[in-house]
C-alpha cells in the first residue's frame, strides 16, 4: 500500500476517539511495570496493555506445578530503588511462581501502577502514522491507542509453541500447556498423566506431577542437562556481599557477563589436573546454582568444545549415579550438544524421579509419536492410555512474542513480518530500521535470555527512557535506527556467536525448536557488561546509528556501526587502553623485551602437545636455539619451520609458544620455532639469513628430528612472516631446501609506509605506526630497505611455494600483506587469502584470549595440511575408536 494511504487511514482512525498518550507499552511483566514507573516519573503519559487479567507477564501464565525461577531470587529482583529492595524479603533461594507473582503485585501496588494498565486487552494491529508521527494501536477490548512511542515489553518466552502433533483435537481427556496453566487447581491425583517435553518447564514439573499422579509417562525427544537446585533459604555467603554493599553488588552485576556478580573463571581446563577439575565440579554441583556451573568451572568450558566435553563427562556421571536403571540413565544423558549451548535446567529430584515405580520414560528418538488419539498417545511402537496430557513443549522464543502482537506496520507500509522473514533484524536488539519510535525490551539481538533478565530489563528500560527524555528535551519527535547501524549490528551478533558454543545446538536460542523458523543465534552472546558499555557508547558518540527528526525539519543523523572489532579484540584493546601503557618503543630494545616477557608470563600455559624439545642448530655466528613441538600422534610428521613475531627486535620461542602448540595440535605436524638473531645487536640481513640457514638445517635433519623426509613448510607471524617469505625466495634462488608451502600471518612484506592501512590503523590497535618505524630503524638502514631480503614484495615472486596469507582489518601491515598475496597470484603462485574482519595484528597469536581467532587458525591448519598433502582433519581415520571424543570432534569441526 502507498505510504500516503497508510498514513491517511491511520490518521483517520487516530481522530476517532483513540486514547492519546505519549507512550504505549505492551506487557505488564517485569519490564512493563518498570517502564511504566520510569515513564511516569519522566512526565510521559503512558498506558500499558496486557492480554492477561493482572500483572506478572510470564509469571502470570506459567503457573504449572513446580514453577520457580532458576536464577537466585536475590539477583532476580528490581534494583532501581534501594527502598524497594529493603521492603521485600524473598523466602527462598529460588522463589516459587506464586511468590514471584506476589512480588510483582507488591511492586505494582507500591508505585500505584495498575491505574494505567489496561488488562485483558490485546493489541490487534500497530501502524505507524507517517503524517502524525505516531503509532496507532487497535485493540480487541476498548479504545484504540494513539502514541508517540510504542514499546514492546512482551518478554522472550511468552508465546507457547503449538503442539505440532497430529490428533490433539481427538483426545478425550484433559490437555494442559505449562505456559498457559489454568488458574484453578488441576486435579492430578490418581490420574494417568503424560508429559511431553523435557526442557526447564518439564523438568521442574515432572517431579511434582510424579508425586500426585497414579502413573506418569514422560515423552522425551532430547535429553537436557539438569542440576540440583538445593533450594532453601538463601545462603549466608550469598547474602553477605549484598548486605555489606548493596550498591556495589548491583553495579558488579550490571558490568558482569551474565548479570550475576561472579568474576569469570581464569584457569583453563588443561591447567587443572583431573582431581582439581573434579573438586571444582563437586563444589559447583553442591552450590545448586546454574550460573556457577555455567561460568565458574574453567575458562574454556563455554568457548571450546574439548574444554566443555570434560565437564559433560562429569555431568553424565552424576546422571548415572542418580538413576538406578542404566538404560534410563543413558536415555537421560545428553550427547548431542555441549553443556550450556542449550539452556540447562535447575531441578529438584528430577533424575531420582525416574527411580519411582509410577514413572516411565519414553525415548522419542527411538519411537517417535505418531499421533494423539482419543485415549492417549501413540508412538510408532506402542500406545499409552492416559487421562491428562501436559505439553511442556516450549515457546516460539524471542521473536514469537513480538510477532504475536501483529501486524506491525512501519514507515512506508513496511511489515515487520516481512522485514524479519529471514530472521530478526535489529539495532542493539532495541530498535528496527524503518520502524521509528518502536522499541523492544530484551529483544532479539540483546543479551536477554543469556543473562539475568532482571538486570537486562532494567538496563534496557533505563536506556530507552533516557533516550526519550533526551529526544524530547532536544525537540526531536522521531528516533529510528539506520540500515547501516542495523547491518553492522547483525555482523557483530554473528561475531559474538562465534565465541560461544550456542550455534552448535538445535535450541530455541537459534529458532530450531519451531519448524520452518529461520535459524541463527538470536540473543547477544557478547555479555551484559560489554553490551551495556556499547549502548552507552552509542549515546556518547552522538546517537551513533540513529536518525532523529523533529518539527520544522530538525534532523540529526550520525550514521555508522558501533562495533567493527571482533568482540574479544574489543575487550583486549579496551583493557590495554585502560592500562595506559607508555609506547613500547619508549622502553628501548632490552626494556621492550623485558616488558613483553613479563606480559607473556601472565598468560595461561599453552595447551599440551605430544612433546616439546629445546635444541640448537648451527647458525652463521654460533648456535641458534630452537624449540620443537611434536604432536601426540605417531610420526613421522611433516615439519613446519616457524619464525616468531617481534619486529626483528623482540620475541622468542616462548612469546609465540601458545600459537605453536595450537598449530601443532591442529595440523598434526612438528613445529620448529627458531630463535633467529635480533636487532640492534644483529641488524639486517642477520634475521633473514638465520631464517634461511635454519630452514636448510631442519630440512637436512628432518629424519633425526622425527620428521617426514621431503619438503618442509615455513610459517611466521609479523616480522617472522617476513622471514618466512624471504626464506622461500632464498630457497628458490639458492637451490633448496624444498619448501611445500608458506603460511604468512600478518607479514611485513615491504618498506613503504604509504598504504592506507598505515594511516587507518596508525594508533589504537597495539601495533602502531610509530612502533613499526622504530622496528625498521633498528633493523635496517634506509639504503637496505628495498632489498628483497627485507622487502620480499620487491623481489621476484614467480616460482615460489603456494601460500596462505592472513591479514587483519585493523593492522598497519594489512595492505602490504594483501599486496604480497596479489603479487604472488599475479606471478602464478597458488595463494589463498584470509582477510580477517574485525581483527588486529595479534588476534591469531593470542590463542586462548582472542577466541574469535579460532576459525582463522582452523583455516591456517587446513592450508598447511593441504600443502603437506595430508587429508583434511575431518577425513582423519581415528574417529571411530573414540565415540565420545567423536562428538566433541564433530562439534569442534562445526566450530571451525
Ligand atoms: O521449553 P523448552 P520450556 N514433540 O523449549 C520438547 C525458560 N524457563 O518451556 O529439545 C516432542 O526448553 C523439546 O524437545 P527438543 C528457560 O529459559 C525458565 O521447558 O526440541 N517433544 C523440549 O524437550 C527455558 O529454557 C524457567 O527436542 C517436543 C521441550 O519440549 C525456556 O523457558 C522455567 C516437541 C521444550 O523445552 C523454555 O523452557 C521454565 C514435539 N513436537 C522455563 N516440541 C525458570 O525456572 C517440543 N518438544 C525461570
Amino acid at each position: 500500500m502507498l505510504d500516503v494511504k497508510v498514513a491517511a487511514r491511520a490518521s483517520e482512525a487516530a481522530d476517532s476517539g483513540a486514547q492519546q498518550v505519549d507512550v504505549a507499552v505492551v506487557g505488564a511483566g517485569f519490564a512493563g511495570l518498570f517502564l511504566l514507573h520510569r515513564l511516569r516519573k519522566a512526565g510521559f503519559t503512558t498506558v500499558v496493555l496486557d492480554s492477561a487479567g493482572d500483572v506478572g507477564g510470564t509469571w502470570y501464565w506459567n503457573r504449572y506445578p513446580g514453577a520457580r525461577c532458576d536464577i537466585q531470587t536475590v539477583d532476580y529482583s528490581y534494583t532501581f530503588d534501594p527502598e524497594l529492595e529493603r521492603a521485600w524479603t524473598w523466602s527462598e533461594k529460588y522463589a516459587t511462581q506464586p511468590e514471584i507473582l506476589r512480588y510483582l503485585g507488591f511492586v505494582a501496588d507500591r508505585y500505584d501502577l495498575r491505574r494505567d494498565i489496561r488488562f485483558n486487552t490485546k493489541i490487534t494491529a500497530a501502524t505507524w502514522d507517517e503524517a502524525a508521527e505516531r503509532w496507532l494501536l487497535t485493540t480487541n477490548n476498548g479504545a484504540s491507542v494513539s502514541c508517540r512511542h510504542y514499546i514492546m515489553a512482551t518478554g522472550c518466552l511468552s508465546e507457547p509453541k503449538p503442539p505440532e502433533i497430529d490428533g490433539v483435537k481427538d483426545f478425550k481427556g484433559e490437555i494442559y500447556f505449562t505456559g498457559r496453566w489454568p488458574h484453578h487447581e488441576v486435579p492430578l491425583a490418581g490420574m494417568r498423566v503424560a508429559v511431553i517435553g523435557t526442557g526447564s518447564s518439564g523438568i521442574q514439573s515432572i517431579p511434582v506431577i510424579a508425586e500426585q499422579a497414579a502413573q506418569l509417562t514422560v515423552f522425551q525427544r532430547t535429553p537436557n542437562f539438569a542440576l540440583p537446585a538445593h533450594n532453601g533459604p538463601t545462603s549466608a555467603d550469598r547474602l553477605a556481599p549484598l548486605q555489606q554493599d548493596l550498591a556495589g553488588f548491583r553495579e558488579q552485576a550490571r558490568m558482569s557477563m551474565v548479570g550475576v556478580p561472579l568474576p569469570p573463571a581464569t584457569e583453563v581446563s588443561w591447567q587443572l589436573t583431573d582431581a582439581e577439575r573434579r573438586e571444582r565440579f563437586e563444589k559447583g554441583w553442591a552450590t545448586g546454582d546454574l550460573v556457577v556451573m555455567l561460568t565458574q568451572m574453567w575458562a574454556d568450558q563455554g568457548v571450546d568444545a574439548d574444554g566443555n566435553a570434560l565437564l559433560v563427562d562429569l555431568l553424565r556421571e552424576k546422571i548415572r549415579s542418580a538413576v538406578k536403571d542404566p538404560a534410563t540413565a543413558a536415555t537421560l544423558s545428553p550427547t548431542d550438544h555441549p553443556f550450556g549451548s542449550k539452556r540447562p535446567c535447575l531441578d529438584t529430584n528430577y533424575y531420582a524421579t525416574y527411580n519411582r515405580p509410577n514413572v516411565t520414560l519414553v525415548n522419542l528418538r527411538q519411537e517417535p509419536i505418531v499421533s494423539i488419539t482419543a485415549t492417549g498417545i501413540k508412538t510408532d511402537k506402542r500406545s499409552f492410555d492416559v487421562d491428562v496430557i501436559v505439553f511442556a513443549t516450549g515457546f516460539d522464543a524471542m521473536t514469537g512474542a513480538i510477532m504475536a502482537v501483529h501486524p506491525i506496520t512501519g514507515r512506508g507500509g513496511k511489515s515487520l513480518s516481512d522485514v524479519w522473514a529471514h530472521g530478526p533484524q535489529t539495532y542493539l536488539g532495541l530498535t528496527v530500521a524503518g520502524f521509528p519510535n518502536l522499541f523492544m525490551i530484551t529483544g532479539p539481538g540483546s543479551p536477554s535470555v543469556l543473562s539475568n533478565m532482571a538486570v537486562s530489563i532494567e538496563q534496557h528500560v533505563d536506556w530507552v527512557v533516557d533516550r526519550l527524555i533526551a529526544a524530547r528535551d532536544a525537540g526531536f519527535t522521531t528516533i529510528e535506527a539506520t540500515e547501516t547501524a542495523q547491518a553492522g549490528w547483525a555482523r557483530h551478533l554473528t561475531d559474538c556467536s562465534m565465541i560461544t558454543l550456542h550455534r552448535l545446538a538445535n535450541t530455541w536460542y537459534t529458532g530450531a525448536n519451531v519448524p520452518g523458523k529461520p535459524q541463527g543465534v538470536m540473543p547477544y552472546c557478547g555479555g551484559v557488561g560489554p553490551y551495556r558499555s556499547i549502548c552507552n557508547e552509542v549515546v556518547s558518540q552522538g546517537m551513533l546509528g540513529f536518525q532523529l527528526t523533529g518539527p520544522k525539519g530538525a534532523e540529526q543523523c550520525n550514521d555508522g556501526e558501533i562495533v567493527r572489532l571482533q568482540p574479544d579484540v574489543r575487550l583486549v584493546l579496551n583493557m590495554l587502553a585502560g592500562m595506559n601503557l607508555p609506547p613500547l618503543e619508549s622502553f628501548g630494545a632490552q626494556g621492550a623485551r623485558d616488558f613483553i616477557a613479563q606480559f607473556n608470563a601472565t598468560r595461561p600455559a599453552g595447551r599440551p602437545v605430544g612433546e616439546i624439545v629445546d635444541g640448537t642448530l648451527p647458525g652463521a655466528e654460533g648456535p641458534l636455539a630452537y624449540r620443537l613441538y611434536r604432536p601426540a600422534t605417531p610420526g613421522p610428521h611433516p615439519i613446519v619451520v616457524y619464525f616468531h613475531g617481534g619486529g626483528w627486535v623482540l620475541g622468542d620461542s616462548q612469546s609465540d609458544d601458545p600459537f605453536c602448540r595450537d598449530m601443532c595440535r591442529r595440523t598434526g605436524m612438528i613445529f620448529v620455532s627458531v630463535d633467529y638473531r635480533h636487532a640492534p645487536e644483529h641488524r639486517f640481513p642477520a634475521a633473514a639469513e638465520d631464517g634461511y640457514i635454519a630452514a636448510r638445517w631442519v630440512a637436512d635433519h628432518a629424519a633425526e628430528l622425527g620428521g617426514r623426509p621431503g619438503p618442509i613448510l615455513v610459517a611466521g607471524w609479523s616480522a617472522g612472516g617476513n622471514i618466512a617469505a624471504v626464506t622461500c625466495q632464498l630457497a628458490r634462488d639458492r637451490g633448496g631446501p624444498r619448501i611445500a608451502g608458506q603460511l604468512l600471518l600478518n607479514p611485513v612484506t615491504d618498506c613503504s609506509f604509504e598504504r592506507p592501512s598505515y594511516t587507518d590503523n596508525a594508533t589504537g590497535y597495539f601495533l602502531t605506526r610509530s612502533l613499526m618505524y622504530w622496528f625498521w630503524d633498528i633493523y635496517c638502514a634506509p639504503a637496505d630497505r628495498t632489498d628483497p631480503r627485507v622487502s620480499p614484495l620487491r623481489g621476484q615472486l614467480g616460482g615460489l611455494p603456494p601460500a596462505f596469507i592472513v591479514t587483519s582489518e585493523f593492522d598497519p601491515l594489512r595492505d602490504e600483506g594483501i599486496a604480497y598475496a596479489e603479487g604472488l597470484d599475479a606471478a602464478g603462485v597458488p595463494v589463498e587469502q584470509l582477510q580477517a574482519h574485525g581483527h588486529f595484528h595479534s588476534s591469531f597469536t593470542m590463542v586462548d584470549v582472542v577466541i574469535t581467532g579460532v576459525s582463522g587458525r582452523v583455516r591456517m591448519a587446513e592450508a598447511l595440511r593441504g600443502f603437506a598433502g595430508l587429508p583434511k582433519q575431518a577425513e582423519q581415520g581415528d574417529q571411530a575408536a573414540q565415540p565420545d571424543r567423536n562428538v566433541s570432534r564433530q562439534i569442534n569441526a562445526a566450530a571451525g
